[in-house]
């Protein structure tokens, strides 16, 4: 459960720096209903603000990102210490969401991993260094290293020995899948469903793995799917534009076209495909069990009662507000406060400040 964001992030033009980015969710968990899938892992928290994300990913219901700062921030189903970042981790340049558990890749080209541990999946092999990249699938964990080979902890046992000239890993409920510099994809632990890979497949730049099957992205910005298709995740829309980043969920999957958009397809009973309306230029894309994380960028200013253009309508706000009420003059800077424009700061614009309170995207 997947995200390709370093193809997202090295092929979309980002928005301008005077707009801020946000991660967005939508699908499973809005709330924390505990009902399964309902964990919360759709809930934003309200804190993350703007802060420039440079990674994220998706388990069965929880999600992850970390900062430029790297600081790394977890969300939704935390039964197993899938969320319980440890407190000692250092700085974090990628993250990945297993199904029960999560990675981090350190600056220093080191691994930690917390969660659920009962295939070995966050026994982290000791002296295990120089790693670029990180995939998590549901019982084991790989890390891709800088000379192109692939090291796997969990259930999958020494699948990948042996492979070399690997650029990007991806992994799935059961297997995982190696792309090489060549374009080709190769599968391990499973070959079955989304390890099946088509024969012939080549030209690949990006792979995704859904729980159950596997999607890729081809040079010529065409997608190609496999493995069980019982919500029809693996029908690539007839019209799907040129598309620059993938990811799959359990039974959906996601595409980044180059024109900043998203589609999805496949399972939508959470509503996991359903995109949001004004979701801004997307740069990067997550899919989790139920739900799709997008982080997205919206011009500034976004929320009218924003007066201090931070993202937040929050208590500065509100200050701002209560120390313009009264007439407004005409051209003075607190006539922003008069929301309706109607030339006075009243209890109406107090009273629309108060209604968009917190974050503007949600
Ligand atoms: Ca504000
Ligand atoms: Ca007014």
């Amino acid at each position: 459960m997947r995200t390709t964001i370093l193809a997202a992030l090295s092929t979309v033009a980002l928005a301008s720096a005077a707009d801020a980015q946000f991660v967005r969710c939508w699908g499973a968990g809005k709330a924390n209903t505990g009902g399964d899938p309902q964990f919360g892992q759709s809930a934003v928290p309200t804190d993350l603000g703007y802060y420039p994300v440079i990674g994220m990913d998706a388990g069965y219901a929880h999600t992850v990102t970390v900062d430029e700062e790297g600081t790394v921030r977890c969300w939704g189903q935390d039964f197993d210490g899938q969320c319980q970042v440890p407190s000692n981790l250092g700085t974090v340049i990628a993250v990945a969401a297993g199904t029960l558990h999560t990675a981090a890749l350190r600056a220093d080209g080191t691994v930690r991993c917390w969660g659920r541990n009962d295939s070995g999946q966050c026994n982290v092999p000791s002296g295990l260094a120089y790693v670029s990249a990180i995939s998590a699938s549901g019982f084991a964990t790989n890390a891709l290293t800088s000379v192109g080979t692939v090291v796997s902890w969990g259930n999958c046992g020494n699948w990948a020995n042996g492979l070399y000239g690997v650029v990007a890993i991806s992994s799935g409920y059961w297997h995982s899948l190696a792309l090489k510099s060549n374009g080709r994809v190769v599968s391990g632990c499973d070959t079955s469903s989304g390890g099946n890979v088509p024969v012939g497949l080549d030209g690949v730049v990006a792979i995704a793995s859904g729980d159950f099957h596997a999607i890729a992205l081809r040079a010529d910005g065409t997608v190609r799917a496999w493995g069980d298709n019982g919500y029809g995740e693996c029908t690539v829309p007839a019209d799907l534009g040129p598309t620059v980043a993938i990811a799959a969920g359990r039974h959906h999957s996601v595409a980044l076209l180059a024109n900043g958009t998203v589609r999805a397809w496949g399972d939508d009973r959470y509503g996991q495909c359903m995109i949001p309306a004004g979701l801004g230029t997307v740069s990067a894309i997550a899919a989790g069990g139920f739900h799709t994380v997008a982080l997205s960028s919206v011009p500034s200013p976004r929320c009218p009662a924003d007066f201090n253009n931070d993202y937040f309508v929050d208590g500065t706000d509100l200050g701002t507000l209560l120390s313009s009420w009264g007439p407004c003059i005409t051209g003075a800077p607190i006539c922003r406060a008069d929301l309706d424009g109607n030339g006075i700061v009243n209890g109406d614009d107090l009273g629309s400040l108060l209604g968009s309170w917190g974050r503007c995207l949600d």
